[in-house]
């Protein structure tokens, strides 16, 4: 028996979408008394989906595809044309493989040392400023980390520019106006510079180690037997950039958490373990990002709803971590709830679900959560500081959401 999926009226709501960002979907659940409702977004019929069932669904490859899915203003920022996470089928499963080549525990290990080493550097400067905006900060840190550990040149003049022009790429995908437009300009600039250093190694004008990233991602046969268009290779390699500079948005989430949970630092302090299990709140607790995006394959029924081939469809990641069918007391931050939790891989689902190889499940959720321990590890107890008063506040209406005051520390000195 098919019944008629909830629904909100009206003629389109892609800028309530805008406006209302992280709470979007879950306003909608909440007014319709519905996990799954249909709106309009970009002019046509779509479906939200929230929680771990419709999680699962999501997942499955043959209910859903991700070519033609995303939104234009998504590819053209965040993504870049013909990105992983595009592809469907053969097709994704062989460049995830060579996305995920390079986490391999020696790869892992040798990111890890690269930014223990940063953190102690940038620390060196920092303890010589009045105050600093650790967000502006941690990104040039994490900027200089990655191009470091692809094995690319980066001279200490251009951090600045890399640095925006990977931040812009997370910070814009949502902005309206010259901000969105700025996005789409910085990431053609960068990807001419990277395509240039492809084209660079593929000539033999300039050699990186054989285990290096960028020496990997350049030379990497695709199905065909043929190496990739210099400009794919390039979205892939910003692939690695770009998200390791968003790690910056985790850590100032972090910082916020032990500002806004102070009796949280003893228990850091004292147990282990407490770490890993603060991480995971920082991220199920904090919204980054909101939804992913994909298209009905083919016409399917689920639970008595029609899913209509080329249907739109967005599943509230930010939702799922707060659905209290699945988190008791979603709106506390309680790093306990991780100490026995025993999740499926589609309820906590900060970056995304499923699985690594066979779908679109993050492929650098590990080295996230490796780079996240690290920063909390400095901020807890390896640097001090003051904090001066300032706007802390972040909106649930802003995607992404940043704290106003990119949060400002003063006299940072380092603990001996
Ligand atoms: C995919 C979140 C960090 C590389 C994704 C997805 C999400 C996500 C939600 C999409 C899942 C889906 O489509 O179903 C995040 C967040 C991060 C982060 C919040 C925190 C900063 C990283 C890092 C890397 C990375 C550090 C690598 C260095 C990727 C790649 C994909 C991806 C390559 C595409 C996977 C695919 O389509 O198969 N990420 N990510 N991400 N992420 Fe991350
Ligand atoms: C990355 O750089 O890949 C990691 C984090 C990006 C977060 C971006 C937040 C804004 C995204 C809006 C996405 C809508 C997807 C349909």
């Amino acid at each position: 028996m098919d019944n008629q999926m909830p629904r909100e009226e009206g003629l389109d709501h892609s800028l309530s979408l805008l406006k209302e960002g992280y709470r979007f979907i879950v306003n909608r659940k909440e007014h319709l008394n519905s996990d799954v409702f249909e709106t309009r977004l970009l002019g046509k019929r779509a479906i939200c989906m929230v929680g771990s069932e419709a999680a699962e669904l999501f997942y499955d490859e043959d209910k859903f595809q991700r070519s033609d899915a995303a939104p234009n203003r998504i590819v053209q920022t965040l993504f870049g044309k013909n990105s992983v996470q595009t592809l469907d089928g053969d097709e994704h499963r062989s460049r995830k493989e060579l996305l995920m080549s390079v986490m391999t525990t020696e790869h892992i290990n040798k990111l890890i040392d690269i930014t223990e080493m940063q953190w102690e550097k940038s620390l060196d400067e920092w303890i010589k400023m009045d105050q600093i905006a650790l967000y502006e900060e941690v990104k040039e840190l994490l900027c200089k980390v990655a191009f470091k550990w692809i094995g690319a040149p980066l001279h200490e003049d251009d951090v600045k520019t890399m640095t925006k022009e990977l931040a812009t790429m997370f910070e814009s995908p949502a902005a309206i106006g010259p901000a969105h437009w700025m996005g789409r300009t910085l990431r053609n600039a960068i990807e001419k510079n990277i395509q240039q250093l492809i084209q660079d190694t593929r000539e033999g004008k300039i050699s990186f180690p054989r285990e290096s990233v960028l020496h990997k991602f350049s030379n990497y046969k695709d199905l065909n037997g043929e190496l990739l268009d210099v400009e794919i290779a390039a979205v892939e390699v910003i692939n690695m950039l770009r998200p390791i500079v968003a790690i910056a948005i985790y850590i100032n989430f972090t910082m916020l958490a032990l500002l806004q949970f102070p009796e949280q630092k003893q228990k850091l302090k004292m147990y282990g373990d407490y770490t890993k299990m603060f991480v995971q709140e920082v991220r199920r607790f904090y919204p980054f990002f909101p939804f992913v995006a994909a298209k009905v394959k083919r016409d399917f029924t689920w639970n008595g709803y029609q899913f209509k081939e080329g249907t739109l469809t967005l599943l509230d990641l930010y939702g799922t971590n707060h659905d209290p069918k699945i988190w008791d007391t979603p709106e506390e931050f309680s790093p306990e709830r991780f100490a026995h939790w025993e999740g499926t891989p589609f309820s906590f689902i900060p970056q995304g679900g499923g699985d690594y190889y066979l779908g679109h499940r993050c492929a650098g959720e590990g080295i996230t959560i490796k780079l996240m321990k690290i920063g909390l590890d400095y901020l807890v107890n390896k640097m001090e500081y003051e904090v001066p008063e300032q706007d802390l506040h972040f909106e649930l209406d802003d995607i992404p959401s940043i704290p106003k005051s990119k949060i400002v520390l003063k006299n940072v000195q380092r603990v001996n």
